[in-house]
């Protein structure tokens, strides 16, 4: 079968609604669209647990120690699903990583913003994670089949972490008037940066219009940003949070909250490389690979020390 004959049947499975599978055919700018998108969200994971995973010694109590410590371990393992899943596609794990550290991959803004007291750890929480679940969900309905199951344990795992994380702020928002103040700070700081980590508006989008078209993303990224500021503003209202924006209100006759415009500009230097927190996040991972090898090539001699047994067994 020529290349247009399995291109036009690809189409067709996807027209379908059927899941690709790694051993199928796929046309490359598919596979290199899914590295892409695949391997950033991957990155974003492990990136994503350096601003909670610093707050773990400072947690205020050991019923909040051990949550938050399991809520990074979860995102470590996050990365590892998305990882392998990628993997499927025909690059190596060395190869994603080299390209995290040399800067040549992205991950998302939001990491690159820095934690500074501990309502933060309520609002990534409740906003980061609260985000991720929107675009989560609609994920798990993407066509290549191996990240669309990835998406099924994560979006379960990042439900708890969303309430974990709303649970800390609403704590705060009955506590002392410090404590109060120090939860609006929180969403203050939070609150717009989390809007922009659905991306640029569709029409400064790039890669939505096939992206869509693949079911690679079954809702553009303002749409998304819609349902999260719809699904947020009750929740924000209920613990009594503001929010840092005079033109968010609900709008009747669209039935959404219109929200006032976002800072690009900022968007794309924190994109860019120059966000307050990208150089010192880029050099925490590269440590920790560098501190890791150890175990890597302990787990590698093992591994051929089984091989060898299975062979001198088998002779
Ligand atoms: N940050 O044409 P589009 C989490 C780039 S997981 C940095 O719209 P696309 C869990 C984009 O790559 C959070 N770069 O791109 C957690 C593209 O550049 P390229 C991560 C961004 O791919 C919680 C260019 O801009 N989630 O939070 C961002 O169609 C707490 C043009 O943009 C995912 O990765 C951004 N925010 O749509 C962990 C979900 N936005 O590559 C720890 C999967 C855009 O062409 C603690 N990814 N760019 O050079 C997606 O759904 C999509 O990739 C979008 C972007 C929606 C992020």
């Amino acid at each position: 079968m020529n290349e247009l004959e399995l291109e036009k049947q690809f189409n067709e499975r996807i027209a379908r609604d059927e899941k690709i599978e790694p051993k199928d055919w796929m046309p490359e700018k598919y596979i290199q669209t899914h590295i892409r998108q695949m391997s950033q969200h991957a990155h974003s994971e492990i990136v994503g647990m350096l601003p909670e995973g610093n707050w773990i010694t400072r947690a205020p109590s050991l019923r909040r120690k051990v949550a938050l410590l399991a809520k990074v371990q979860d995102e470590g393992g996050h990365g590892l699903y998305l990882y392998s899943a990628t993997e499927t596609l025909g690059i190596s794990r060395d190869e994603l990583i080299n390209q995290l550290h040399s800067g040549e991959a992205k991950y998302s803004s939001i990491f690159n913003y820095p934690a500074l007291t501990w309502a933060d750890m309520g609002a990534i929480g409740w906003l980061v994670d609260g985000a991720a679940i929107i675009n989560q969900v609609a994920l798990m309905g993407a066509s290549y089949g191996p990240y669309s199951r990835a998406m099924v344990r994560i979006c379960k795992e990042e439900s708890f972490h969303q309430r974990q994380g709303y649970e800390i702020l609403m704590t705060l928002m009955n506590g002392t008037p410090e404590q109060r103040e120090m939860a609006q700070d929180s969403m203050n700081r939070w609150w717009l940066p989390a809007l922009m980590m659905f991306g640029p508006t569709d029409d400064k989008s790039p890669n939505t219009e096939q992206s869509v078209k693949w079911k690679l993303k079954r809702k553009t990224n303002d749409e998304l940003r819609q349902a999260f500021v719809d699904q947020t503003v009750p929740q924000a209202e209920f613990i009594g949070l503001t929010f840092p924006d005079k033109d968010l209100k609900w709008n009747e006759e669209r039935k959404h909250y219109d929200f006032g415009a976002l800072n690009w500009d900022e968007f794309w230097q924190v994109v860019k490389g120059h966000g307050p927190c990208n150089k010192q996040r880029i050099e925490a991972r590269i440590k920790a690979h560098e501190d890791g090898k150890w175990v890597r090539d302990a787990a590698m001699a093992y591994a051929e020390k089984q091989i060898n047994e299975e062979l001198k067994q088998a002779i």
